[in-house]
C-alpha cells in the first residue's frame, strides 16, 4: 500500500516534469516570429512651405536596397506630414525622402551634386560630403514604432 502510493506519487511527479518540459520547449521554440509584420509611424517635419509639392518616400532594407517607394501630394503650405509604414517583414529599415518642388519626380541637384530640394533621412544624420551610409540611417523596427525625420 505504502509502496504503491509511492509509485503513483512518482508517476505524478514525472508527469508534471514532462509537462514542464513540454512547456519549456514550446516557449523556447517561440522565436518572435520570422514572419511577423512590423509597423512604423513617421512624422516628417520642416517641409518647405510651398503651394504645391510632392513628398517621395523610399524604404530600404538593411542591405540598402529600395523595397518600397511612395509619393504623397502635400497639402498647400504643409510643413509637416505623417506617414505610416505598414506590415513590413524587415527587422530594420532605412528611410530616404525628398520634397519634389518642381514636379519632375526627381531630387534636383546643383553642379556639385548637392541637393537643391529638401531631403531627409531616418535618424537625421549630419550631412557633410554626400549621402549617409545605409547603416547610419537604419531603424530597428523591433525596438521602435515611431520616428521623426527633419527635412534638410
Ligand atoms: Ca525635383
Amino acid at each position: 500500500m505504502t509502496k504503491r502510493s509511492l509509485y503513483s506519487y512518482r508517476e505524478r511527479r514525472s508527469a508534471k516534469a514532462v509537462l514542464y518540459l513540454v512547456l519549456a520547449l514550446s516557449l523556447s521554440a517561440y522565436d518572435p516570429a520570422p514572419n511577423e509584420k512590423r509597423n512604423l509611424k513617421l512624422e516628417i517635419v520642416e517641409l518647405k512651405d510651398v503651394s504645391t509639392s510632392t513628398l517621395y518616400i523610399e524604404l530600404l532594407d538593411a542591405s540598402g536596397v529600395v523595397f518600397e517607394t511612395r509619393s504623397i501630394a502635400l497639402a498647400p503650405h504643409a510643413t509637416r506630414q505623417t506617414f505610416s509604414v505598414r506590415e513590413v517583414e524587415q527587422e530594420e529599415i532605412a528611410i530616404r525622402l525628398f520634397q519634389d518642388l518642381d514636379g519632375d519626380g526627381e531630387l534636383d541637384k546643383n553642379a556639385f551634386g548637392m541637393p537643391t530640394e529638401p531631403f531627409g533621412f531616418s535618424n537625421d544624420p549630419v550631412i557633410r560630403f554626400g549621402p549617409p551610409s545605409t547603416k547610419e540611417i537604419l531603424i530597428d523596427l523591433r525596438a521602435k514604432t515611431f520616428t521623426k525625420i527633419r527635412m534638410q
